[in-house]
């Protein structure tokens, strides 16, 4: 079975990642596939609007660990992951509207994902958080930027500082998500608002989609650059070796803050 699922309903384009083994963990043939999927959309004429969908258990935790944890310092981050850099890049510059399905977790680069999409639906279950300082990291795409200017500072740095997750309500109050429905329905709701969306003028939607994203992400571009520069400088730190190595380990990381 493939890794990512690739539909269409109506004028709506589905992608679907199906990593249920790892709780979707975000490989980069993963991506790949994700932005080569939605840049397909992106471009077909009889398409419309997107969702992306994870799994009801989980949308997706986070980059894989398995392939970060023998990264080699700095240097090595950068050129490992400069070439999925582009699939993120990608998928922050669709013209076309594009919704997150999320169920269970998003945690990490899942958490990323979903908030570089335009809307997010949520199931009741859905956690989000960034606990990329529990390996010994922090967020690469986007953690510190988006998360803080959807939730604010003083969440946003409590979720980065120490990982704490936001439940699917709290996400809900503090307006990361759109809605948040029954888990049996989270994707069937994403597809509707979709289909709603799809029946709209589309150069006025995207002229929306573009005029909004205008109002929200002035100063994100230099921001995804800071913490990008700051993602990779920690790979040049014991402290993300042992962080990743515990991890796979199974067992509790000890910090010696080198
Ligand atoms: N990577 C690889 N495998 C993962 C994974 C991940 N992120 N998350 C879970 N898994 C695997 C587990 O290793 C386990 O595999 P087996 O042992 O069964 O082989 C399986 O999925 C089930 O996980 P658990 O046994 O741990 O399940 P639990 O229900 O007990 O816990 C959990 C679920 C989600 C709380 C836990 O698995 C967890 O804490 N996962 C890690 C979450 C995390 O730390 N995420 C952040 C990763 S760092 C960038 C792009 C992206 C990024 C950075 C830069 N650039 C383009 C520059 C993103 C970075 C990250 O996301």
């Amino acid at each position: 079975m493939s890794e990512v699922l690739v539909e269409t309903d109506g004028k709506v384009g589905i992608v679907t990642l199906n990593r249920p083994q790892s709780l979707n963990a975000l490989s980069i043939a993963v991506m790949d596939a994700v932005s080569e999927a939605l840049g397909g959309f992106d471009r077909d004429p009889e398409i419309r609007c997107m969702v992306l969908a994870g799994l009801p258990k989980s949308f997706a935790a986070g980059a894989d660990i398995s392939e970060m944890k023998n990264i080699d310092g700095a240097e090595g981050a950068e050129k490992m992951l400069s070439r999925n850099l582009s699939n993120w890049d990608k998928i922050g510059s669709l013209k076309k509207p594009l919704i997150a399905a999320v169920s269970g977790f998003a945690l990490g680069g899942g958490c990323e994902l979903a908030m570089a999409c335009d809307m997010i639906v949520a199931s009741e279950t859905a956690v989000f958080g960034q606990p990329e300082v529990l390996i010994g990291v922090m967020p690469g795409a986007g953690g510190t930027q988006r998360l803080t200017k959807a939730v604010g500072k003083a969440v946003s740095m409590e979720m980065n500082l120490t990982g704490r997750r936001l439940g699917a309500r709290e996400a809900l109050e503090r307006g990361l998500v759109n809605r948040m429905v029954p888990v049996e329905n989270y994707l069937s709701e994403a597809i509707k608002l979709a289909k709603l969306i799809a029946e709209q003028p589309p150069l006025a939607v995207q002229a929306a989609k573009a005029a909004v994203n205008a109002a929200v992400d002035r100063g994100l571009k230099d921001g995804l650059a800071a913490e990008r520069r700051a993602f990779y400088g920690l790979f040049d730190t014991q402290d993300q070796k042992e962080g990743m190595k515990a991890f796979a380990e199974k067992r509790k990381a000890v910090w010696t803050g080198k």
